[in-house]
């Protein structure tokens, strides 16, 4: 088994999922202002330095996804990040795009962008510790989107991506997230997110990608924000697994579910309910960023010096999702934190 298809392995194992905490500055000064804190990179690696430092990592997280200002900083005790992460015995991550803007010819959706100096970048952050990355493709549901030039161009730039980050030796993690934003139904979803996995498959096997040594970053199969029409937990799982099961091919060794707005015991009671009926044999786990975030974050903005309670309810969110990606997690579970 070549390095990547280990680490691949290795940071979805059971038991564990991933943190991306690989907001940029612009998503982290809006997380920060939620909750009056103002955002400096002092505070942004404060708050962060307090989520890598906890308990929770050792047995729940297996890899953090950074971002360049991060990779790049020093704890106050003067480790690297990358170090920090290491030392709880999970694997430093990167997110490489350089994030969505508009899509020329629909002006309406957005393209990823990062593909410049991509190669040059990779070697930087494998110096630096990374030994996978991260690349997001956003999708919006409407009447007339996704456009295909939508669906065929971000699949395309996600494959150059994940090209250059196996030659660099990191493992792609490929994130073609459907946005939740809209009344769609449940099924309108599923029709949408096949597509898009469908094409980038094709585009990931054109560009002659070790499956093996790659994961893939879906969304769950949801009704929209809007709808009126919820799903309970079983339909979303058994959705999101035929949705899985038909698009994905067999050698992708996991999928780390992102949370896209779903509340935080959401997140990891769908996850759960995942693996309670998951019948393929893709190891299915989580890369959340608020749903991991979100309580220890309020906490954090009450009093910034509060590692010790921030750092239990963090430890907390991480148990409880690694119980998901198992199957032992109950609801029960949830009323045992103190903060
Ligand atoms: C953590 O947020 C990530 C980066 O956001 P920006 O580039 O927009 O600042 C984002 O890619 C994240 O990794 C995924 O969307 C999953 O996060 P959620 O919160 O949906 O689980």
């Amino acid at each position: 088994m070549s390095e990547i298809e280990k680490i691949a392995k290795q940071i979805i194992a059971k038991g564990r999922g991933i943190l991306a905490a690989d907001e940029s500055t612009g998503t982290m000064t809006k997380r920060l202002s939620s909750v009056n804190v103002e955002s400096t990179a002092e505070n942004r690696l404060k708050f962060r330095e307090t989520l890598f430092s906890s308990e929770g990592m050792k047995n729940y997280i297996g890899g953090v996804i950074l971002y360049d200002e991060t990779i790049k900083q020093k704890t106050s005790s003067g480790k690297t990040i990358p170090e920090l992460i290491e030392n709880s015995g999970s694997v430093p991550g990167i997110k490489v795009d350089t994030g969505a803007k508009k899509l020329a010819g629909s002006s309406e959706e957005k393209i990823t962008e990062g593909l410049d100096r991509l190669r040059e970048r990779l070697t930087e952050y494998y110096k630096l510790g990374a030994r996978f990355t991260k690349w997001r493709a956003v999708y919006n549901i409407s009447d007339k989107f996704p456009s295909e030039l939508s669906i065929k161009s971000n699949a395309h730039a996600l494959a150059r991506y994940a090209a250059l980050a196996q030659e660099a030796k990191m493992v792609p993690i490929v994130e073609p997230e459907v946005l939740m934003d809209g009344d769609h139904d449940i099924n309108k979803c599923y029709e949408i997110t096949s597509k898009v996995l469908k094409e980038c498959y094709k585009e990931l096997a054109l560009h002659k990608i070790n499956l093996k040594g790659t994961l893939l970053k879906p969304n769950m199969i949801l009704s929209g924000d809007k709808s009126k029409n919820k799903s309970n937990s079983l339909e979303i799982a058994k959705i999101t697994i035929k949705c899985i099961k038909e698009n994905v091919p067999s050698e992708v060794p996991g999928i780390a579910f992102l949370s896209g707005g779903q509340t935080e015991v959401e997140a990891t009671q769908n996850l759960n309910e995942i693996n309670k009926i998951n019948d393929t044999n893709f190891l299915m786990s989580f890369s959340y960023g608020r749903a991991l975030q979100q309580s220890a974050l309020k906490n954090w903005g009450k009093n910034i010096n509060d590692t010790n309670n921030t750092q239990k309810i963090f430890n907390h969110r991480s148990k409880m999702n690694g119980l998901s990606t198992t199957a032992k997690w109950n609801i029960k579970l949830e009323n045992h934190v103190s903060a």
